[in-house]
């Protein structure tokens, strides 16, 4: 695959790759080294770049499977929709502009945020990311709802006339773990033609036209839902009777007991993921920081996935013996309740606490979402084998001179 027309990046991301490769030539039986690969692109920002409401563009994660496609002529730009309707169409950019236009202030975040802590407890596979996976971004854009009515397909509904019930999203980029097709994934297609769902056909990013590593000229987001399911530089919709065969819908994004390992594991005795679990961590400090005693600042995001809303984000600067409640917030830094009619509801929260710290000590972050569900204080409980969101937010800080 041809890595030569990638779009500039900003200096300050780190590359995640996976590592501890080994590489075969011929004389020298076997090397093995650790390299950073750049290709496919996947980056994240540094977690202090996490602390404000609405993440800047260049600071936003990467996640990529293949080159970033050029989709140069615009005007000949256009997205079919077909499969399983009556009237498949092919529709023009300048046409989904014509739309309604929404702007979705939404978190998208990677299924792999945070694999780096969980594969310290038992080896994972997949790349590893810090807690940075994830940003927050006002997205804008055609609701998929809308687009839909456009073939027959009505809004709220489960199955399409012709007995569709998902939405296939087929990309213009070329993946090795599709055999060099295009990335593809579904949701159901009640989601899909919900408009309470917002879920997009998004040209915009924070108020600017999408860029190439983003989607240009046209993603899908999935609020609520783990990244992967949205599309990005989308050329095709397919309504189909069954969840997308791609690779990325069977052979990847699911999540497994522990009992589970890659001797053992039937990908198909899982469905593919969707919303994302109840989500934390602490943003101002590193997993292991040295400060001066006293008066230090903790914060962070809080994310919950489905649209559910972060109900309360604790604080223990004990190991987790004693908790006290976090200030929340959004935009503008209004202060956060779940029942704010302000509330960005796809969106995260950030929070934010002032703490004294005499000694030595452990700070964990833990986040409850309106459904009552709560982060799990460590890894081990929900480590699996591949992914998916190592959920601690356990940060050792080192306290000197004290
Ligand atoms: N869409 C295409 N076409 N190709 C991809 O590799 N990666 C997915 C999703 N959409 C991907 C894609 C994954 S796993 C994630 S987490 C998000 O895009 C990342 O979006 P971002 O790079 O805009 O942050
Ligand atoms: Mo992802």
């Amino acid at each position: 695959s041809d890595y030569s027309n990638e779009p500039p990046r900003h200096p300050s991301l780190t590359i995640n790759s996976k590592c501890n490769v080994t590489v075969k030539k011929i004389l020298i039986p076997v090397i093995s080294y650790t390299r950073p690969f750049k290709e496919p692109f996947n980056a994240e920002p540094h977690r202090s770049a996490l602390l404000s409401y609405i993440t800047p563009i260049n600071f936003f994660y990467k996640r990529n499977h293949g080159p970033i496609p050029i989709v140069d002529d615009i005007k000949r730009y256009c997205l079919s929709i077909g499969g399983l309707v009556k009237n498949p169409l092919e529709i023009s950019m300048s046409d989904i502009r014509k739309l309604p236009k929404y702007n979705v202030v939404a978190t998208l975040q990677c299924a792999g945020n945070r694999r780096t802590e969980m594969s310290k407890t038992r080896t994972v596979k997949g790349i590893g990311w810090d807690v940075a996976a994830i940003g927050n971004a006002i997205w804008g854009g055609a609701k998929l709802a809308d687009v839909l009515e456009l073939v027959g397909i009505s809004k709220n509904t489960p199955s399409s006339p012709l007995g569709g019930k998902h939405i296939e999203f087929i990309s213009v980029d070329k993946c090795k773990e599709e055999n060099g097709g295009p990335y593809k994934a579904s949701i159901p297609l009640r989601q899909a033609t919900n408009p309470e769902a917002d879920v997009l056909l998004a040209y915009e990013m924070n108020g600017e036209t999408l860029n190439r590593d983003h989607g240009y000229p046209l993603r899908v987001i999935v609020p609520g839902v783990i990244g992967a399911h949205s599309v990005k530089w989308l050329d095709k919709i397919n309504i189909i009777e069954e969840e997308c065969q791609g690779f990325f819908m069977q052979k990847d994004y699911k999540m497994f007991p522990p009992s589970v390992n890659w001797d053992n594991i039937n990908w198909f005795t899982r469905k593919a993921q969707m919303d994302f679990p109840v989500q934390s961590a602490i943003c101002s400090l590193e997993d292991v920081d040295v400060v001066k005693p006293g008066k230090v600042t903790v914060a962070g995001y809080a994310v919950t996935g489905g649209g559910r809303g972060i109900e309360r984000v604790d604080i223990s600067v004990d190991w987790g013996k004693t908790w006290f409640e976090a200030q929340s917030y959004q935009r503008g830094n209004i202060p956060h309740q779940s029942d704010d009619l302000n509330t960005d509801k796809w969106a995260w929260v950030l929070f934010k606490a002032v703490v004294d710290v005499p000694e030595n000590t452990v700070i964990i972050a833990k986040a409850v979402d309106t459904a009552s569900n709560v982060q799990p204080e460590n890894v081990e409980v929900v480590w699996n084998l591949r992914v998916h969101l190592k959920l601690n937010a356990k940060n050792n800080l080192q306290v000197l001179g004290s």
